[in-house]
This record gives C-alpha cells, structure tokens and sequence, in this order.
C-alpha cells in the first residue's frame, strides 16, 4: 500500500527570489521613497524582461487579467471575438468587461487550443478579432491562425498567460498575433506575487498601452482614453528583477519534474499525458493528465477524490468549460454539442502538481498512487 503523504502537496507553490537579494532592493525602495507611477525599477524591469523573452516592446501590468482587458481597448476591439472555453474564466470575462460578445469555438485534442479549422464558420460581420489561449504553455497554430486573421482583416491578441519563456525554434511564441499578454501570478512559471504584461511591436503601440494602465494619461494634463490604473509597483518590479535571475533554474526544474512523471506514468492504460513539442522550449507551467474512464478504470472525479484523501491537491483546470458558466451558457456558440472537444477534455483532465520546491519523493509516491489505483 502506498501511504497517505504528511503534508498537503498543492498544485502548484510559488518560487519566491532569496530573501537577501530582494532585500537590497527594498533598501533602494525605503531611500527614494518611489513605490510606484512608471519608477526605476518598473522601467527596468521591463527592459530586462523584454531582453530576457526576446521580445521588441512590453508593458508590464498589475494583473494579467487588467492586461487583457486593456489589449482589447489599445486595438479598439468591439462586435464579437472568436475565443476558447477551455481557460481560465479572465480570458472571456475581459470581454464582458469590454462589452464584446465572446463566441466559442471547439478546440483540437491534441494540445486542447483553439481549433483553426473551426474558426472560419464562427466568423460574421461583427467579428473583428480572435483571441486564442496557449493553454498549459503548448503554442496555438499561429500560422494557420494568421492566416485566417488576414483573409478576414481579423485582430489576433493571445492570452499567453501559461507562456512565459516558451519559444518556438528560438524565437519567442510572444512574437506572434498583434498582441500577447502574460500573467505572472503565483501560480504561475515567472511570478511578480500579481502582475502580468502586454507584448507589443512597435513603439506606437506600447505608448498607447502605457498611457491605457494609467488613466488614460498622456502628459500631466492630457488624458486621451478612460484608461484604467493598472500599473505594476516599485515593489512587484524589484521582486520581478530578482526572479529574472533564477527564472531558468526554475525552468529546469519543473522540467525535471515532467521527466519523472513522463517515466513513471508512461504505461498506464487510460492515462494520456502531454508530449513536448520538437523544436519548443516549454514552460512547464502545470502538469495536465487525462483519465479515460473505460480503459483507466474509474472516472476522473474518483482519482481527483483519491489524490485528496491522500493529501495531493491536484486541479481541474479547465473545468467545467468557460461556455458553461451562468454569463456565458445562454449564448448560441456555449452549446455543448457545439464544444465537444472541450467538454470531453474538461471531464478527463488534472494538472499534477508541478513546482520547482516540489520534493522528487512526492511525485515518485503520487506516480504510485496513479498506477496501482
Ligand atoms: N488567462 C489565463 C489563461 C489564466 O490562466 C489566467 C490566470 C489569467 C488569464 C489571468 O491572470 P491573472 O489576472 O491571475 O494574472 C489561479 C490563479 O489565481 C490564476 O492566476 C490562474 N490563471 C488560474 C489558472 O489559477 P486558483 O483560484 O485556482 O488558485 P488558488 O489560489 O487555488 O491556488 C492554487 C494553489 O496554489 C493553492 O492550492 C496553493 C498554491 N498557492 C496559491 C497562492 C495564490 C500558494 O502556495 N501560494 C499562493 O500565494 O486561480
């Protein structure tokens, strides 16, 4: 028999940056007595950080959420956008914020992204963008996806919330679509405690942002949109640069963690996990696995019931399905039958825990948990 673990183990726990190294910087914070409104650290940290992810222009944000809502307003985004249930429910609701009707597409069953070949038949007249999801970090098809943006004169902004550091042959996924945004919550790969970013390309662009997190300010007495406060602090950018510093050891090590599941759970009938994807640095940001009832033996409810008695906090993100929640279940596009991909991954899946501090005996006694059932 495999024991009950002595500790809870989460989905997920924070890499938090050495107390002494985040402690120089909260010296320089105490001394110039600047914590937040565009200070040195948040206009250092968004140089580092755009050097570090190989991209041209970024605005850091307190959330990830804000940062959606304002990548719809820097493009004017209105009528209808093509979007994915299968996320976290800040993808469609900075629609509703926006007063943009989402319509959902399916997404494919190979990596759980929006499936392109379903987008063309959603579009109409009022659809001026898609806003596509990498889920778990595994990149869209962007170039089919840019393809369909540019026949139908389509905006593309990606929700690339679980894509820091992914790259594709070794440019960086956040290069594509007109937009991208990143949440560094706590939960997630590179995390500022809250924040998030916008990527943009050009110069124009990140001004437009910039003046949008702020009020819509210009200059002191010139607001040229109702833009939102939606600024980083002093204090989130300092930590920020300090996890800069050891985001590729973390990196590492949830890859490692992967390594172990791979090999542990390669066998198991009826468990199917993730392969990466040749060519693509992954961010490993969870740790998805579904469960087949038939050949697995018991549903997914019942392992995700199992794992909790023995202390193992896995999650079902994304489950239920965006379309199914009480905002959303009323428009044409949430039908179920219409979203069968997405609401047969949504009953199979749980992200394992995944996190650089996770303790290798844990996931070796989980993996058992797993196999013998
Ligand atoms: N787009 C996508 C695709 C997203 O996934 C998200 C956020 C967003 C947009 C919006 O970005 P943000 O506005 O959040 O920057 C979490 C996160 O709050 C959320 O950021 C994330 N996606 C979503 C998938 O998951 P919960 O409610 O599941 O997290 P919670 O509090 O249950 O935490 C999970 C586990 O992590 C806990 O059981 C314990 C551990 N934990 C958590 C926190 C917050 C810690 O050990 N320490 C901590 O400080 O939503």
């Amino acid at each position: 028999m495999t024991k009950k673990l002595n500790r809870p183990i989460y989905v997920t726990q924070p890499a938090l940056p050495p107390l002494e190294e985040f402690a120089d910087y909260l010296r320089q914070i105490w001394d110039s007595k600047i914590l937040t409104n565009n200070g040195p650290f948040h206009q250092q940290f968004e140089e580092e950080l755009a050097e570090y992810l190989g991209v041209k222009y970024l605005s850091v944000f307190s959330n990830g959420t804000l940062a959606l809502v304002t990548a719809l307003q820097a493009l004017r985004i209105t009528g209808e956008v093509i979007t994915t249930p299968f996320s976290f429910v800040a993808t469609t609701h900075s629609l509703w914020w926006n007063n943009i009707k989402p319509v959902f597409v399916d997404i494919e069953p190979e990596y759980f992204n929006l499936d392109p070949e379903k987008i063309e038949s959603a579009i109409t007249p009022q659809t001026t963008a898609i806003m596509p999801v990498h889920v778990y970090g595994n990149p869209c098809n962007v170039d089919k996806i840019q393809r369909i943006a540019d026949t139908y004169g389509l905006k593309v902004i990606y929700d690339a919330a679980h894509a820091f550091g992914v790259t594709v042959n070794g440019n960086s996924i956040l290069n594509y679509g007109d937009l991208s945004i990143l949440s560094f919550h706590a939960t997630k790969t590179f995390n500022t405690i809250e924040g998030g970013a916008i990527i943009c390309h050009d110069k124009k662009t990140k001004q437009r942002i910039d003046f949008l997190k702020n009020f819509g300010f210009a200059d002191e007495v010139t607001v040229v949109a109702p833009g939102i406060n939606a600024k980083m602090n002093e204090l989130q950018a300092a930590y920020g640069l300090v996890q800069l510093k050891h985001v590729d050891e973390y990196i590492d090590k949830r890859k490692s963690i992967a390594g172990i599941y791979r090999n542990m759970l390669n066998n198991v009938n009826g468990l199917r996990m993730l392969n990466d994807i040749p060519g693509v640095r992954h961010s490993y940001t969870y740790f998805p696995v579904l469960f087949e009832e038939k050949s697995y033996g018991v549903t997914r409810d019942e392992v995700y019931e199992m794992l909790r008695r023995n202390n193992i906090n896995g999650r079902r993100y994304f489950y239920p399905l965006i379309s199914q929640f009480p905002t959303y279940r009323g428009l044409a596009s949430a039908k179920p039958e219409n979203l069968s991909i997405g609401s047969l991954i949504a009953n199979q899946v749980i992200c394992l825990p995944i996190y650089p501090d996770l303790e290798e005996k844990y996931v070796i006694q989980l993996c058992k948990l797993l196999t013998k059932k």
